[in-house]
């Protein structure tokens, strides 16, 4: 099989675990990189022995031949860039949070539609093993029917000298962490009627919030909390850990802190450790990440070559992205907001 050429825009704090990924996930490789800034370029593009740089993403499109195209730049030129993907016919791969607003995102996705190209956002968190085994689970009918899910990342990590600009955004927890936190609710529970959220910012060095608590309703019959801190302090440091309870009217589901994983079910009672792989060049506590980034980039490269649509695919990531703009807007009123409301 002939590998996908690929190039990838962004060459900052969190692209090197893509370009990692690209090494693993086989039938791609990156020919090309793109980064306004020299010295990123330099940095990754030796790493990764790249001899294809630009600093400009249009002359990188017009002078490469490619199959897609990886951006890993941050929120503000997600829109513009993806437009340019479009614009040139080009499948496309776009980091969280896909767009500054539920509008840009709605525009990229028509943008991508109208151009007939793939549209993938790059929503990893859902591809960690322990939540995929979350999902087996529930699939599997071991608990019966799910009515109640809590889904939890709470954490004292110092995320903002590795990112610098969470820091300085009107809105932080939401829109960085939360919008995974969101994702994995609607992965394992369903699609989202309304969605009630509290906003509280503890840290005051940072100007947007560092703590959402948020209720859904799924599906009717099922609820969700969906919980999100930068600002607990635990003896056990916990990031980036989800944590997840899920009750179903035969049996529940507890994955706790440490990956274990507890499931009393139909068959009984178990409990084991689903820790994800440390992969060669992956870093401990980043590891479980680094590990979703090589599991949707493979992904990627299935349904590319295969001509299918990805789990999470620009459409259906305006289903997660609503649950955002819900929260803002419901904590701002203190209403529920129904997120069909926001998808017309
Ligand atoms: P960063 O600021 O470290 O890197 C972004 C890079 O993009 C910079 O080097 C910048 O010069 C470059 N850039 C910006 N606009 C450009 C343009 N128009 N053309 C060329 N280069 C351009 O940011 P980061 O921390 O690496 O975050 C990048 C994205 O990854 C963000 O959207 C962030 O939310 C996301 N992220 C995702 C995860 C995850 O697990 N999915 C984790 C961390 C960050
Ligand atoms: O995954 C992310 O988007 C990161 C972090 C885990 C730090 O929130 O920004």
């Amino acid at each position: 099989m002939t590998e996908l050429r690929g190039a990838l825009i962004g060459c900052g704090f969190f692209a090197v675990n893509q370009m990692h990924g690209w090494r693993d996930a086989g039938g791609a490789s990156i020919v090309a990189i793109c980064d306004r800034d020299p010295a990123r370029l330099k940095i990754v593009g030796d790493q990764f022995g790249i001899e294809r740089r630009y600093t400009d993403a249009d002359a990188m499109l017009q002078a490469e031949s490619l199959d897609f195209l990886d951006i890993a730049t941050t929120v503000q030129t997600h829109r513009p860039l993806v437009e340019l993907a479009a614009s040139h016919k080009l499948p496309v791969i776009c980091q969280k949070p896909f767009a500054p607003t539920l509008a840009d995102a709605k525009a990229m996705v028509a943008a991508c539609a109208d151009a007939g190209v793939p549209l993938m956002v790059h929503e990893n968190f859902r591809w960690q093993s322990p939540i995929q085994a979350v999902k087996r689970i529930i699939e599997s009918g071991e608990i019966g029917t799910p009515f109640f899910g809590r889904i939890s990342f709470r954490s004292g990590y110092d995320v903002f000298s590795g990112q610098p600009y969470l820091a300085t955004g009107k809105r932080f927890i939401v829109e960085d962490l939360g919008i995974h936190i969101l994702d994995i609710a609607r992965f394992l529970l369903g699609d989202v009627e309304t969605l009630t959220a509290r906003t509280q910012r503890v840290n005051r060095n940072i100007a947007g919030e560092d703590v959402a608590t948020m209720l859904l309703e799924h599906v009717p019959g099922v609820t969700s909390v969906v919980d999100c801190s930068y600002a607990t302090k635990l003896p056990v440091e916990p990031f980036p850990e989800t944590l997840v309870e899920i009750d179903g009217d035969e049996g529940t589901i507890r994955l706790s802190q440490g990956y274990r994983l507890q499931v009393q079910g139909r068959a009984g009672a178990t409990t084991r450790d689903v820790s994800p792989p440390l992969l060669p060049w992956a870093s401990r506590p980043w590891h479980n990440i680094q590990e979703s980034v090589a599991a949707i980039q493979k992904h990627w490269v299935e349904c590319l070559t295969a001509g299918k649509e990805p789990a999470t695919s620009g459409a259906d990531n305006l289903r997660t992205f609503a649950l955002v703009e819900a929260a803002y807007t419901g904590a701002a009123s203190g209403q529920p907001v129904r997120i069909d409301d926001l998808l017309k």
